[in-house]
């Protein structure tokens, strides 16, 4: 059987990838097709500024996950790499596309292009597609406040601490998972003890102060986060951590995975100059959230 192909990075599976990936499994079922959904977990974008940490809105486990919920037949990793870089635009269109993909049909993205430099847009996979005798569909850009929904300006969303607005072009909360791994004991001294949450050092931690849904197994709890380097307790220059304070929770969870969906921007992580102010300003974000969670 052919394939109606979808192909691109889909960094966050947002609202704009979500048309592309359910028009391809529209498409695939009127051309009697399978929808295959073939991804490059690391966006070309990241292989050419080398950039590794703290960039990704999903991993690829994520990404699968994301992408098989939206009722694809099948999604796989495309890895970009030199060779691939290097390909013509010709090169990447009958030995990717069509020999390796055996595309029938083939759906992308407004800002998608192939081969080296970007050669290839929409007009070329257009001819190329008619040229071959296959399906061919671009999706517009899904929009939001007059805006085109891309992963950068997701990306830009997150790295400021707007999770809400990130929310809002994603089409689901943005989350980031990792195993409870143990802490100092200082937010226990402090009467707010907190998970510390180790994520991958490639997902984007969103700075600041958040309400927050943890799920631990099947069970879900609201919190308050803190994304930031602790400047009161920890020198400025120290490494970002995620921790959750649990609302109503009093068992130790370490070893357990938890997953924390960021749901609303409560403040931006500060110095104080005293843990008693810290400890104050910790009351009324516990306040804040539960007022959010009313
Ligand atoms: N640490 C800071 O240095 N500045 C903050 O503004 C800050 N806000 C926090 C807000 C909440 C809701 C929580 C749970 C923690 C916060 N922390 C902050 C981190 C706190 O210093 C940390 O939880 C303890 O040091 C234990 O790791
Ligand atoms: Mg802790």
């Amino acid at each position: 059987m052919r394939n109606f192909l979808a192909i691109g990075s889909y960094d966050g599976v947002h609202l704009g990838h979500r048309k592309i990936i359910r028009a391809a499994v529209r498409e695939a079922r009127r051309f009697g097709m399978k929808s295959r959904v073939v991804y490059f977990p690391r966006p070309p974008k990241f292989f050419f500024s080398g950039e590794t940490e703290n960039c990704l809105i999903t991993l690829p486990e994520e990404r699968e996950k994301l992408i098989m919920e939206l009722g694809a037949g099948t999604v796989e990793p495309l890895h970009f790499d030199p060779a691939l870089s290097s390909m013509t635009a010709d090169e990447f269109f009958s030995r990717v596309i069509l020999v390796k993909y055996k595309a029938g049909g083939l759906c992308v993205g407004p800002d998608f292009a192939v081969g080296r430099g970007r050669e290839g847009h929409l007009d070329y996979l257009k001819c190329a597609s008619a040229e071959a005798g296959i399906a061919f569909k671009a999706v517009p850009f899904a929009r939001r406040g007059g805006h085109k929904i891309s992963s950068s300006l997701i990306r830009a969303h997150l790295h400021a601490g707007a999770v809400e607005e990130a929310n809002l072009c994603l089409g689901w909360d943005y989350s980031v998972s990792g195993p409870v791994i143990k802490g100092a004991g200082l937010g226990r001294k402090l009467g707010f003890p907190t998970a510390n949450i180790g994520s991958h050092p490639a997902k984007i931690l969103p700075p600041g102060i958040f309400a927050a849904r943890v799920k631990v197994g099947h069970e879900t709890f609201n919190a308050v986060l803190n994304s930031g380097r602790r400047p009161t307790v920890d020198t400025l220059d120290s490494k970002m951590v995620l921790e959750a304070h649990l609302l109503d929770f009093s068992r130790t969870i370490y070893g357990k995975t938890l997953e924390v969906s960021f749901l609303k921007h409560i403040r931006p992580e500060r110095k104080f100059h005293s843990l008693d102010s810290l400890i104050t300003h910790i009351k009324s974000d516990v306040a804040a959230a539960r007022k959010f969670f009313k």
